[in-house]
């Protein structure tokens, strides 16, 4: 009966849990992004073949976060990742003024899939170390997210190398799923 009352206490006041699908083009820093949170570290990558999976512990919620390799020919892969998911953290390279075109077809390819239809949305404007980075107006405007009117989406500029902005991201996407999740 104890033990009952204490794994229902759990469920009632543990850790929410939310799974996260961490998505952009190669080199966007989605795999420096993940280490950056879990390790409190800037690791040194190597582009991901396939994917990266793990759980961040932030504000008494887990994120699971699957973080899968984007260069073009793997991209077919990302469809296998959809199922369940309730945050997409979309990366870019805000430096990258070549590949902005690239990005937004991306996003906007995931976000006209059935399964993604209604998921929560943060792109994470990266590498703002960079001296030649597009700010946030630019970068929204890029990649049209005014026009994701279904969608819920927030952009926060970041540098997932110092991890600057990482955690006022992962604060938006934790209070937007936590309406989400009220709603029903
Ligand atoms: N200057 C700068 N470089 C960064 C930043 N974030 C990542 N990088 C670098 O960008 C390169 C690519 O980073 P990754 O994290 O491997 O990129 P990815 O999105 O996981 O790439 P794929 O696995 O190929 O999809 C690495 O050399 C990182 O060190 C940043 O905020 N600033
Ligand atoms: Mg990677």
């Amino acid at each position: 009966m104890g033990q009952l009352l204490a794994t229902l206490i759990g469920r009632l006041v543990g850790p929410r849990e939310l799974r996260i699908l961490m998505l952009g083009l190669d080199a966007a820093g989605k795999t420096t992004v993940l280490y950056k949170l879990k390790l409190g570290e800037s690791v040194c990558t190597i582009p991901t073949i396939g994917f990266n999976v793990e759980t961040v512990q932030y504000k008494n919620i887990n994120f699971t976060m699957w973080d899968v390799g984007g260069q073009y020919k793997i991209r077919a892969l990302w469809r296998h990742y959809f199922t369940g998911t309730e945050g997409l953290i979309f990366v870019v390279d805000s430096a990258d003024t070549e590949r902005i075109q690239e990005a937004r077809d991306e996003l906007h390819t995931l976000l006209n899939d059935s399964e993604l239809a209604h998921v929560t949305v943060l792109v994470l404007a990266n590498k703002m170390d960079l001296p030649q980075a597009m700010n946030v107006a630019e970068i929204t405007d890029k990649l049209q997210l005014t026009s994701l009117r279904q969608i819920n989406w927030y952009i926060q500029s970041c540098t997932a190398t110092s991890g600057q902005g990482l955690y006022e991201g992962l604060d938006w996407l934790g209070r937007a799923l936590q309406d989400v999740a009220s709603k029903h």
